[in-house]
This record gives C-alpha cells, sequence and structure tokens, in this order.
C-alpha cells in the first residue's frame, strides 16, 4: 500500500518524539527537518555549516535545536542524539568528481563519519539510524538497477557510500541499533546550491539558464540520470525509519524509474545551447533505478515528476 504524506506524518507522530538530523542545515536535510516538524517531533540538527546553511532553517521559530559541529568531533556528536530516538544520518560530502581529488577527505566524513555516528547513537539509546546512501554503489550497472546487483563502485565517494552502509549492516547484525540504507538516486529541489562546479547539474543548469548563460556538459551529454524530488525524498526517508520490520540495514533504492539524458535536461531547462567538455573521472554512464523494492518494503513510490518538480525550483515550462 501506497502512504501518502499527510498519513505518513500522522504515523511517525506516534512512533518518534525526539530526532537528530545529522546535516539538517544542508539541502536534502532541512527539507527532513520540515517534515519531522510537520510530523510534531522535536529535532537536533548536527551540521558544521560546511556545506549547510542556517538560513535553510531560520523559519522553525521552536522545535529545532542547533549543535554546530561535525560529525567527527564526539562531544558534538554527544550533544546532538542525547535523548533522541532516532538519528537520521545524512552529514556527508556529496560529490562523485570531488571524490576523485579528495579521497581521503570522503573516506574520513562518509565512512569513519558514519561509523562514529553509529556509536554515538548506541551510547545515546537510540532505537534507529537511517543512513542516506547513494546509488552511485552500483556503478555502470545497466539499468534499470535493483538491489540486488553486486556493487561496484567507481569512486571514493561510492566507496566510501558502501563503506557506511557495510558500518550499518554490521551495528544492526550485532543487535546493537536497526538501520536501514536509502539509496539515494539524483536529488534536486528548492535550496540545492548552485554555486560550486561540484553542485547537482539541475541546480547548475537552472542557474546558468535563469542567467542566459551557457551550461558545460561533460561527456556527450547522453548519460542518464534518475532526478528524485526533495518531497519524495523526505516522505521516503520518514517511512524508511518507521518500517521496523526492515532494520537489519537493508538497502533500499530511493528514485522515479525513469531516466533523463543530460542533453534533454538542457533542452527542458532552456539552457541555452551546450558547450562539451571531456567526461568526469569516476562519472556513472547510466543511472536509473528499479523502484519496486521500496514500494514493497516501505509503501513508498514517488509523486512528483520531473516537470512538476522543476517547477519547484522556479522553472516553467514553454507555453
Ligand atoms: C549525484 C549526487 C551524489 C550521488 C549520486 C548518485 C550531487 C552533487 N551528487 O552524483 O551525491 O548521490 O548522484 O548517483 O547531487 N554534469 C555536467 N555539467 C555540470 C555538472 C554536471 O555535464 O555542470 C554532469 C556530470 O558529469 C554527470 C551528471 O551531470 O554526468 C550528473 O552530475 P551531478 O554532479 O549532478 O551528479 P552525480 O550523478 O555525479
Amino acid at each position: 500500500m501506497i502512504v501518502s504524506a499527510s498519513s505518513v506524518e500522522e504515523q511517525f507522530r506516534a512512533m518518534f518524539e525526539r530526532v537528530c538530523v545529522t546535516g539538517g542545515a544542508g539541502f536534502i536535510g532541512s527539507h527532513l527537518v520540515d517534515g519531522l516538524r510537520r510530523a510534531g517531533a522535536t529535532v537536533v540538527v548536527l551540521d558544521d555549516l560546511s556545506t549547510g546553511r542556517r538560513e535553510n532553517l531560520a523559519h522553525h521559530a521552536d522545535g529545532v535545536d542547533f549543535v554546530e559541529g561535525s560529525i567527527g568531533d564526539a562531544t558534538a556528536r554527544e550533544d546532538a542524539v542525547a535523548g533522541c530516538d532516532l538519528v537520521m544520518h545524512l552529514a556527508s560530502r556529496v560529490s562523485v568528481a570531488e571524490s576523485m581529488s579528495e579521497p581521503e577527505l570522503y573516506r574520513r566524513v562518509v565512512g569513519t563519519g558514519t561509523r562514529e555516528m553509529l556509536e554515538s547513537a548506541v551510547a545515546a539509546g537510540a532505537r534507529r539510524l537511517v543512513l542516506a546512501g547513494s546509488c552511485s554503489v552500483y556503478g555502470d550497472a545497466p539499468p534499470p538497477i535493483s538491489e540486488a546487483t553486486t556493487p561496484a563502485p567507481a569512486s571514493p565517494y561510492a566507496e566510501a557510500k558502501l563503506v557506511a552502509e557495510s558500518h550499518c549492516r554490521a551495528f544492526a547484525e550485532a543487535g546493537r541499533i536497526a538501520t536501514i540504507c536509502p539509496r539515494f538516486f539524483n536529488v534536486y529541489g528548492p535550496r540545492q546550491r548552485a554555486d560550486s562546479p561540484y553542485s547537482g547539474v539541475i541546480a547548475i543548469f537552472a542557474a546558468l539558464a535563469a542567467r542566459g548563460e551557457t551550461p558545460v556538459i561533460f561527456g556527450d551529454g547522453r548519460q542518464t540520470r534518475d532526478f528524485i524530488h526533495v518531497e519524495d525524498v523526505v516522505r521516503g526517508l520518514m517511512l524508511a525509519a518507521m518500517a521496523t520490520d526492515t532494520h537489519g540495514g537493508e538497502a533500499v533504492n530511493f528514485g522515479t524509474g525513469r531516466g533523463t539524458d543530460l542533453l534533454e535536461l538542457a533542452r527542458v531547462l532552456r539552457a541555452g545551447p551546450p558547450r562539451f567538455e571531456a567526461a568526469r573521472d569516476g562519472d556513472i554512464r547510466h543511472s536509473v533505478a528499479d523502484p519496486g523494492r521500496a514500494a514493497r518494503l516501505l509503501g513508498f513510490e514517488t509523486e512528483i515528476d520531473l516537470a512538476t518538480g522543476l517547477s519547484s525550483i522556479g522553472h516553467r515550462p514553454t507555453s
């Protein structure tokens, strides 16, 4: 059965009172905080503001505590998880391309950071940790990609996300804390940063289109991505938190099942005739989810198609 946003929030209210969101000042994290507040939870955000922004949370007058600190800082972690029954672990670095030049940073933040977060969650008595995983772990598998696909990470980012998942499974198998690992496909929506070469492609192309500037496509533009709107991801994360019979670090795809290539994306966003440059190292060619397991295990299906989702970031289709 597929579950609507309002009934998700109602069910969530009955299960969790105080939730720690790591990376809660970031793009996806801050939307999750909004969803958790709608569900009536008290939220503690742990964020070092390396890429997150305080203004993403400025509309919350109450119900959100903010701990400014890194997930590598034991005291900050302990402050943030104290009294929480659930940890939503979204703090991360997000760029495949950046990880090629900064592999150690990704190992530390994404891999080791997840293990440390699990330790702190267990010490605080939290019942459950939900990891923001990534479909990049599949590497260049033929789409649609199901969770049965053997991982083949092609970048330090993907390797570190796989390590993070393995920590989640090990903690669950040892009976220390229930865990689940949604694997996000390409998430987009309001508040996604566009100001770095490592930002998501939709945010970059939309910002360039608004300024009448030309986008750069790395490769031939025929690579595909499965773009999922952040509001769908938030509902999926709350369902993942509530799925008590799914607790052993299971991987669950969060995608729409539909692929869009970059030439099409640039056209839809009216981003002007693109300039082409060499494909980036570590880049995946095709990435489209088989979303069946999320529907079966969590009752999660996406509701926002790309055209509707792009309007949420201010894009108006041609009439
Ligand atoms: C995204 C996520 C990553 C992970 C992954 C899962 C971001 C920033 N990264 O990585 O965290 O979850 O999905 O697959 O959201 N491109 C251009 N021109 C540009 C920018 C990008 O051609 O100006 C290309 C890029 O080479 C790639 C595609 O667009 O082929 C998507 O790039 P991305 O950085 O938005 O996302 P991806 O799939 O590397």
